[in-house]
């Protein structure tokens, strides 16, 4: 049985850039589905033009979570705010409501039967995606599959931001990548460094409005790079 202790506190930790018309939906969602739980809200505010032009922040204050800047990227911003989160698990999110919050407590429960990181996967039984052109489901498998080859990992997922850390792991990685290059990076560490890992089934939204920043072709460059970057030793 998962730790029931909920004296425990749960962090979320959401990257935000101009998502005004979601980040209410999906702080409220989070909200209900956290009822009983303590619980830590962190919003990311901010890329490499400044900081969302909408109401993002305004309505993130409204939920109670405490907001961070930061104006390099959804890397950069991941890593501001996991280093920043204090609690026992650590969970980071997407705004653009593509992650539902009802799986909050799978990720939370991955940790408490005592698994280091926990990774929703779109591949696995139970998961999937509404959300994924062809293009995205090529270059993600091929990425897997370069991963996989080089470093003796078994994921069936990797270009996918909705995971759980234990209190103290995502420290732990020495995260570098400033852009999209952050999951990739941490799947390659998290292995290297022989953490206990489990995939959980996640089912991928559409976002619900505006724009996504990714851009399959310049991003699957970034990520190519992170993983030969990451080849070398990993300093622990
Ligand atoms: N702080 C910060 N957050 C970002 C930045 N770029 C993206 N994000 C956030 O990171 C999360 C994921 O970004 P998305 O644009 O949804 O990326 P994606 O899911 O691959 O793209 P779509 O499928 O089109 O939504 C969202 O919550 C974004 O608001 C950035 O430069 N800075
Ligand atoms: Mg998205």
């Amino acid at each position: 049985m998962p730790n029931q202790d909920r004296s425990q506190l749960v962090s979320i930790v959401v990257p935000t850039l101009n998502e005004g018309r979601n980040i209410g939906a999906m702080l409220k969602g989070v909200r209900e589905q956290l009822s009983g739980y303590r619980y830590e809200l962190i919003v990311v505010d901010g890329g490499r033009h400044g900081p969302s032009t909408d109401k993002t922040v305004e309505i993130a204050k409204r939920y109670g979570a405490r907001i961070l800047y930061d104006d390099k990227g959804k890397g950069s911003a991941l890593i501001r705010g996991l280093n920043a989160a204090k609690g026992d698990v650590v969970v980071m999110m997407d705004a653009d409501l593509s992650h539902e919050p009802k799986e909050l407590k799978l990720l939370v429960d991955g940790i408490n039967i005592g698994y280091d990181v926990c990774m929703g996967s779109r591949f696995i039984i139970g998961g999937g995606s509404e959300d994924m052109p062809a293009l995205r489901v090529f270059g993600n498998k091929v990425f897997v599959t370069i991963v996989n080859i080089l470093f003796g990992s078994n994921y069936t997922d990797m270009c996918y931001g909705y995971r759980s850390f234990r209190k103290g792991v995502a420290q732990h990685l020495h995260l570098k990548e400033l852009g999209f290059g952050i999951e990739t990076e941490i799947n390659i560490k998290a292995k290297k460094m022989g953490l206990k890992i489990m995939e959980v089934p996640s089912y991928e939204k559409k976002r619900a409005f505006g724009e996504g920043k990714l851009r399959s072709l310049s991003d699957g460059w970034l990520i190519f790079r992170t993983i030969i970057k990451n080849m070398g030793a990993t300093k622990t």
